[in-house]
């Protein structure tokens, strides 16, 4: 029978709006923030007020601490005073803090940066974490299109075997301890605590399980842990996928030696800038721009599919009279400097054929409108164009007739006609030994054929399921395929597949994020690091990638200060070796041309890293002609060292020389080197440490482990005085030592 509502109490009027409330968790007290001041309803205990009128937020956090957020500054009870951990909606930022209530304090245990606005966030109820891959907190963010699980995971060597007691304490159930009544009358019980081990709670009911997990386990081969070494704090990386980690089959967790690597956009000076007119809207299976050595190509937004040609030994701001240009005629679908001749870019048209473009010694000096040749054959448009990687004048290309074809540019024509695609080819591939051609197709299939055999593919398997795009590469010396594609929910997933049996489906995948544009990858082979970025991202993703379990590990991702239209690598010998660039590339920016170089951190940077520099295959160097190849010829690259003359190997380094050692990360706040944060973490710590006799010396940073250095960083903004003499004394030992 229901019962008329009644109210049970009107609390004391506030001054002003009031923004938020929050139980206490044993159900006795009652918060709330409100435009002016803080309150505490029952007990009348009143806080200082917040710093702005503007929105705040109120949490009980832990037992007797409240957090707020607001502008310019938190306080809790206790007085304690924390920079404002920017708690603003519609910001591309999720901070994570960790409250300590023994010596209240706040402190940052993770900085993310998030594509979209948010609109909104919740938190996922504890029951449904997944404890095995150590997960301790899911959020669901709520942006303007769609809602974005972000998974915090707290890396452990074990993570997959064993129930983490430490994370999970007992934590409240969910039947109510009293009714309303009960607790009316002075009732104080409390809701009874359960255990979040997963053999000991009650299995949640199938309703309660998240969606995702669902699918997760039925995609049998679904292996993608998380990178334990990526993390410099307790919680790791948040990844924005809820769905859990599949744990590597060794005990010791994986660790990349590029798991700190860092994109650094290269000195003003090798900018080109004032570029306009760029047409940024190139189909989906273009990359947007192509780069050589010596230049770039970039389509332009004018009639008449025209292209701009820019000389990397020219960089700086353009002239804003009209540039000479290539005027292809037609709308551009996808375009590549041949790899052999860095004068000729061949460029596929809207009208089906492809026009291969002569630009002269030194760069285009007047407008080009006579191609060096038209390769003519395809019916419908093009979708994308490829060369062999080792035999000169070789091209392949896909269309919208569904076909794939080889031409030879030698002789103009086309020399095979590859069939069996159902849908829209996404991307193609050739094999690193120039074999084999892989494509990845709308129909749901990845295929590789043999064209030299058959017209036919030779392999066939499951694709990726989502249809906005993907893109094909082989990787692990031809082992494997991987895969940038999207999964039925949209989401951007990476997939490895084995080349040898495509039709037994995907190896491993990994989720990245959720985002509209296609992963475009870069695959370094002398590394085993892939790269990827999309059109309109900001977010770079790192991974190395394993021939064997894990598979993916997972290394920092660099951001771009504003979204990019497109990122192209240049060949190894443009890299920086003494600086330790495994991989340098040109980001396409709105008006401008950027060198990115990604860096791996070392101490040692007198020697020559030749643990990161295998011999590297001279790529731009034909092996053979495309008759020969035609004919059953194949070819190899020759190779050469990239240690510049004066270095010597660091596996010839002195034994006495200090052990080489990774700098500490740099994850979480991109916009600074790890050196400028040291150097002000020292100059603030020497600065607070005032009139000691012995200041800190800069090298006793060196060497510092990165855990040492994380306990360091989680305390810089609390400056917590006893910590840093803590520290001061064990880096003095260390020094002794
Ligand atoms: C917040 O989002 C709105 C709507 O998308 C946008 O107009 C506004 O510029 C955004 N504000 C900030 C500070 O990003
Ligand atoms: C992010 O924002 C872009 C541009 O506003 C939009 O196209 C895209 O769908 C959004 N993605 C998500 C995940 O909300
Ligand atoms: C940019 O290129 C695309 C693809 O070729 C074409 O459809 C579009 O019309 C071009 N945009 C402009 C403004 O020229
Ligand atoms: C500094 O932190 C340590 C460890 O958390 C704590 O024991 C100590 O009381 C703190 N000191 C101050 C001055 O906050």
């Amino acid at each position: 029978m229901a019962s008329p509502l009644c109210l049970l109490a009107a609390l004391e009027q506030h001054g002003d709006q009031m923004q938020s409330l929050s139980w206490k968790r044993d159900g006795s007290l009652l918060a709330s923030s409100c435009k002016v001041r803080l309150d505490s309803a029952t007990s009348k205990l009143q806080g200082s007020s917040l710093q702005s009128n503007k929105d705040s937020r109120i949490l009980w956090a832990k037992d007797d601490l409240l957090v707020t957020t607001g502008f310019d500054m938190v306080r809790n009870f206790e007085d304690l005073e924390v920079k404002n951990p920017d708690s603003t909606i519609n910001k591309t930022v999720i901070d994570c803090f960790e409250i300590s209530s023994s010596d209240p304090s706040v402190s940052q245990v993770s900085h993310c940066l998030l594509d979209n606005s948010t609109r909104g966030v919740a938190m996922v109820p504890k029951m449904a974490l997944d404890v095995m891959s150590c997960e301790v907190m899911r959020v669901l963010q709520l942006t303007d299109s769609c809602v974005v699980p972000i998974s915090y995971q707290v890396p452990r060597k074990n993570s997959g075997y064993e129930f983490q007691e430490d994370l999970y304490p007992d934590t409240a159930g969910t039947s109510p301890a009293m009714s309303a009544e009960e607790w009316w009358q002075g009732g104080n019980k409390q809701v009874e605590k359960v255990s979040l081990h997963p053999d000991k709670r009650p299995k949640p009911s199938a309703k309660q399980l998240p969606a995702m997990k669902d699918k997760a386990s039925e995609g049998s081969k679904d292996g993608h842990p998380r990178d334990s070494s990526t993390s410099s704090s307790p919680l790791s990386t948040p990844s924005s996928s809820a769905v859990p980690s599949r744990s590597p089959s060794s005990t010791s967790g994986p660790t990349s030696k590029f798991r700190h690597i860092q994109g650094t956009v290269k000195h003003k000076d090798t900018h080109i800038t004032n570029i306009r007119g760029l047409n940024l809207t190139t189909p989906g299976e273009c990359d947007g721009f192509c780069v050589n050595r010596q230049r770039v190509a970039v389509p332009l937004a004018i009639s008449g599919g025209q292209i701009a040609v820019f000389e990397r030994s020219q960089p700086g701001k353009l002239l804003d009279a009209s540039l000479p240009t290539i005027q292809n005629s037609v709308n551009v679908a996808d375009f590549a400097w041949d790899p052999f001749d860095s004068q000729r870019l061949a460029v596929a048209g809207d009208d089906a054929k492809i026009r291969v473009w002569r630009v002269p010694e030194g760069g285009l000096k007047e407008t080009l409108t006579e191609p060096e040749l038209i390769l003519q054959g395809h019916t419908e448009k093009i979708y994308s164009i490829k060369f062999h990687p080792l035999a000169s004048n070789l091209l392949v290309s896909s269309s919208y007739d569904l076909s794939v074809r080889l031409w030879n540019l030698e002789s103009r024509e086309q020399v095979k006609l590859l069939t069996g695609h159902q849908d829209q080819v996404f991307g193609v591939a050739w094999s690193p030994d120039g074999k084999l051609l892989a494509t990845v197709c709308k129909d749901g299939k990845v295929r590789i054929y043999d064209p030299r055999r058959s017209t036919e593919p030779v392999q066939e398997g499951p694709g990726p399921e989502g249809h906005r795009g993907a893109r094909v590469v082989w990787v692990c010396d031809g082992k494997y395929l991987l895969v940038s594609g999207f999964d039925s929910r949209s989401e951007r997933v990476l997939y490895l597949y084995s080349a040898e049996s495509l039709s037994s489906g995907v190896v491993a995948s990994i989720p990245v994020n959720v985002s509209p544009s296609t992963l475009i990858p870069f695959y370094d082979p002398d590394t085993s690091v892939v790269i990827l970025t999309g059109k309109g991202d900001t977010r770079v993703y790192i991974y190395e990638v394993a021939p064997e379990e894990p598979y993916f590990i997972e290394c920092s991702s660099f951001n771009s200060p504003e979204p990019h239209k497109g990122l192209a690598f240049l060949p190894k010998t443009e890299c920086n070796v003494p600086d330790v660039e495994i991989a340098v590339g040109l980001m396409l920016a709105k008006t401008t041309i950027e060198p990115v170089a990604f860096r791996v951190p070392r101490v040692k940077k007198e020697f020559f890293q030749d643990d990161l520099y295998p011999d590297t295959a001279v790529w731009w160097e034909s092996a053979l002609t495309a008759s020969a190849w035609l004919s059953g010829s194949n070819g190899q690259h020759k190779k050469i060292s990239l240690k510049p003359k004066d270095m010597t190997p660091l596996s010839e380094a002195p034994k006495e020389a200090p052990v080489r050692k990774y700098l500490p990360s740099s994850v979480y706040l991109e916009e600074k080197t790890d050196e400028q944060k040291k150097e002000e973490l020292l100059s603030a710590m020497v600065a607070k440490l005032g009139n000691m006799d012995d200041p800190l010396p800069q090298e006793s940073f060196q060497g510092v482990d990165e855990d040492e250095w994380v306990s360091v960083r989680l305390q810089k903004g609390r400056m917590n005085f006893s910590v840093y003499k803590a520290l001061h004394k064990f880096l003095k030992w260390k020094k002794k030592k």
